[in-house]
């Protein structure tokens, strides 16, 4: 260790409900120890270790998942914690479990809400974190709330240094940009990133190289940091083109998209060459809903959008919400006819959920319908606000009902993928998913009877 070095713990929290000290630790007992268990490690987490790690520091990860937080055992003299908003409670706890050692947390929540962290900690961070974290890290930074500086370069930023976990991830996540250019009102990336910045394919390309170099070829690809990987077409066509002539042919590559990009032929050829799975946010099938939440999309497109890419070969990842003030008992049923017709052949739908810093969140404390601030339910699973057309504890119960009907036994059964082992561990993993969550929803409902009607701003 260089003189003048510090020994630095990262930690990773998870949201409650996914750590086992909410009771369920007979299956992450399991998954503790399987390789795929670094999926829950945020890139933040390794990015940050990576920094400090370049900069001559001892620097350790430690994943709140694996049960690896101890203060006993840790004897870091920084602790470094990356928290979201469902997962800040659990940050707040773990720092109180180091009084003595300089604690620092960031992220997307404590960016949106720095006095409230600012209560449990040494530092916080707003925004992204590079241009301050070595001078915070090495004491030259006095300030409780640091704002950290916009990256404008991301080709400067170095490649993820993977032997700082135990084990290799089971897909690799590459973030080859930072914002958005759209302004959706329930969004953090927009609230919290600002516009786009790019990556070069150059700089992309050569931190796959780097990576196979080191551990091996790639067999998974996680584009899905990135709002929209193919927002810059030729900057997707020539990453994928150039991965292929590199030689790098992963089975799996998931990106997210716009729906608008069904009407470009040209990259939906390219992107079905390469065997891409697009994840979309479709968000909503009533325009009246979409237009609320400033969603640029036509809602006359999407089953056409889905179609077109489907004939192409590309498998498309659906993303819903329910819970705008439009919405109904009727919204539900209205998804899952679109998903039967639609076969699109993934599908996720969230609870409308106020993050702090969001304009959404802004506009329901204005309106006084947030009826709690226990941020471990803010996941896009738990009704938190006052919806308009139902009560919270019916929405709730909705929702539930949707996932018991979709993802139901026969879910799990079903012909067309029983036999794809890999699509067979996803659904096993969201099955289980839901049995937990709906144990853990039993407390849940007996909290919306009690509290929602009350207003906590
Ligand atoms: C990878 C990822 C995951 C992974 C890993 C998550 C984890 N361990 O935290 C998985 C798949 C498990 C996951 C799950 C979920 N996720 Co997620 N996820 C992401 C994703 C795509 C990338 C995060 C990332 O690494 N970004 C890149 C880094 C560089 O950016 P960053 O995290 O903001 O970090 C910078 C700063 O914030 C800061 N910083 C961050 N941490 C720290 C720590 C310190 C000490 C310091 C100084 C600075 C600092 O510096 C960094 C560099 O500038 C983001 C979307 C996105 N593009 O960011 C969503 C995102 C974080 N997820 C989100 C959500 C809602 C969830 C789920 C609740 C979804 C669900 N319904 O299941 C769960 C909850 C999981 C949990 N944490 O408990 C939301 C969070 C919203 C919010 N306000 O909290 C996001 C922003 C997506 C979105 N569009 O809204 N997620
Ligand atoms: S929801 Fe998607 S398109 Fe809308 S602002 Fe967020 S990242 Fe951008």
């Amino acid at each position: 260790m260089n003189i003048g070095s510090k020994t630095i713990a990262v930690i990773n929290t998870l949201a409650n409900v996914y750590a086992s000290h909410r009771g369920y630790s007979g299956f992450f007992a399991k998954i503790r120890t399987a390789e795929w268990s670094n999926i829950f490690i945020s890139p933040a987490v390794l990015l940050i270790a990576t920094i400090l790690k370049n900069a001559g520091h001892s620097v350790r990860i430690y994943n709140d998942l694996q049960n690896e937080i101890d203060p006993d055992k840790m004897n870091e003299e920084i602790i470094l914690i990356s928290s979201i908003t469902p997962s800040s409670r659990r940050a707040y706890e773990i720092a109180r479990l180091f009084p003595g050692r300089k604690i620092i947390m960031g992220g997307v929540h404590v960016s949106a809400l720095p006095h409230e962290a600012v209560e449990y900690v040494d530092h916080v961070v707003v925004g992204e974190c590079e241009s301050k974290l070595v001078d915070l890290v090495e004491g030259r930074i006095k300030d409780k709330i640091v704002y950290g500086e916009r990256v404008k370069n991301l080709d400067a930023l170095p490649f993820l240094d993977f032997s700082l976990l135990k084990n290799l991830p089971d897909i690799l996540p590459v973030q080859t940009s930072r914002g958005c250019n759209s302004r959706c009102n329930y969004c953090t990336i927009a609230s919290m990133y600002g516009t786009y910045r790019f990556r070069s394919p150059e700089n992309i390309i050569n931190e796959l190289l780097n990576f196979r170099e080191r551990y091996g070829e790639i067999h998974k690809i996680d584009f899905r940091i990135d709002a929209d990987f193919t927002f810059l077409r030729k900057r997707a066509m020539a990453v994928l083109n150039s991965m292929k002539a590199e030689g790098i042919r992963p089975k799996v590559i998931a990106a997210n998209s716009r729906l608008q990009v069904y009407k470009d032929r040209e990259l939906l050829q390219c992107l079905s060459r390469h065997n891409i799975t697009l994840c979309i946010g479709i968000e909503s099938l009533n325009q009246a809903v979409l237009d609320g939440y400033q969603k640029e999309q036509k809602e006359t497109e999407i089953l056409e959008a889905i179609k077109t890419l489907r004939d192409y070969g590309i498998k498309v990842m659906g993303y819903f919400i329910f819970g705008a003030d439009h919405d109904d008992k009727d919204t539900l049923k209205k998804y899952s006819e679109f998903i039967d017709k639609s076969k699109i052949d993934f599908f996720q739908v969230s609870v409308l959920t106020p993050y702090p810093g969001t304009e959404f969140y802004k506009n329901l404390v204005l309106q006084k319908r947030l009826f709690t601030t226990d941020w471990t339910y803010y996941d896009g699973l738990h009704i938190t606000f006052r919806p308009a057309k139902m009560t919270a504890y019916e929405l709730q119960k909705e929702f539930m009902d949707f996932y018991k009907k979709k993802f139901s036994l026969k879910f799990l059964l079903n012909p067309r993928w029983l036999f794809n082992p890999e699509i067979l561990r996803n659904k096993l993993l969201i099955y289980t998913l839901r049995k937990m969550f709906n144990r853990d929803m039993i407390n849940y409902y007996s909290f919306l009877e009690a509290n929602s009607s009350k207003t906590i701003n």
